[in-house]
């Protein structure tokens, strides 16, 4: 059992359940719970009993952005000799589908690494936005692109130039946000979708993770044919066999993550 510092890891049967733990902090994303965060992610894609893992934050917060008193003293030069936030790389390689259950504040980092999830499922007491501008920098871990392919270039530079935040409603109908719930159902709506992903076949859950987000690597035409070749390699699987088996034979299908 790892001792974390920054995070809290439980396995409830299929599903991995990642809890940000710096509530005194509103879950700032400081370098520690960055590498914390990165390889409990890791640990749980490597294991094939998981299949969902769902990312939730301890408090009042999913995340307030990265922590800012963290680097408020660096130069240039210390930023990117130390490539930071260059982990979160690892992250978004992740296979295994993620769910960001958002309740409170996702600003700054915290809106980024909700983007960089699968789905987000919100409370109705969550708040998006990308203040970054307020503090004389910019988005640094992918706001400006996953925010304007997620709601388009015009809501995106009026969150990104203003610095203001969206609420559940507002971000739900941008579609950056999948659901919105009572914030006190939020963690047992984004399990329960985790549960459900993790009782079909994993191969197949990552297979069409991967060519989802090729819409956002390729153009149309390449996505499409990539979209085809995974398709056919699906039927190389047994849970092809098995899941369209049980359909004509009327019954549940059992996958064996084969
Ligand atoms: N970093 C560090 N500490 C934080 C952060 C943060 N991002 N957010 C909150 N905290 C701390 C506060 O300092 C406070 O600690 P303390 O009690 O020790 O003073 C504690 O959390 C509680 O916060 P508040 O008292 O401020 O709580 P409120 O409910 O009054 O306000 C807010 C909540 C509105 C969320 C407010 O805390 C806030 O505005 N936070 C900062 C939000 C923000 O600007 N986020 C963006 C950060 S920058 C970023 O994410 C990307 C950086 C990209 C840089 C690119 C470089 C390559």
């Amino acid at each position: 059992m790892t001792d974390w510092k920054t995070i809290t890891v439980e396995r409830r049967d299929r599903v991995g359940l990642i809890t940000l733990n710096r509530p005194d902090a509103l879950n700032a994303l400081n370098l520690e719970l960055m590498r914390e965060l990165v390889a409990a992610a890791s640990d749980l894609d490597a294991d094939t009993g998981i299949g969902a893992i769902v990312i939730t934050g301890a408090g009042k917060a999913f995340a307030a952005g990265a922590d800012i008193k963290e680097m408020v003293d660096n130069d240039y030069v210390e930023m990117y000799a130390a490539d930071w936030f260059s982990g979160w790389s690892r992250f978004t390689a992740v296979r295994t589908p993620i769910i960001a259950a958002v309740s409170g504040y996702a600003l700054g980092g915290g809106c980024e690494l909700a983007m960089m999830c699968d789905i987000i499922i919100a409370g109705d007491t969550a708040k998006f936005g990308q203040p970054e501008i307020k503090l004389g920098v910019i988005p640094g871990m992918g706001g400006s692109q996953r925010l304007t392919r997620a709601i388009g270039k015009a809501r995106a530079m009026d969150l990104i130039l203003t610095g203001r935040t969206m609420d559940a409603v507002e971000a739900e109908r941008a579609g950056l946000v999948s659901r919105v719930v009572p914030a006190d159902a939020v963690l047992d709506e984004a399990m329960s979708t985790a549960a459900t992903i993790g009782s079909l076949s994993l191969p197949i859950t990552m297979m069409a993770k991967e060519v989802v987000n090729a819409a956002y690597e390729t153009m149309l035409e390449s996505g499409i044919r990539f979209e085809r070749r995974v398709f056919h390699a699906t039927f190389a699987t047994e849970d092809q066999k098995e899941g369209m088996s049980a359909f004509v034979e009327k019954r549940d299908p059992e996958f064996k993550n084969r």
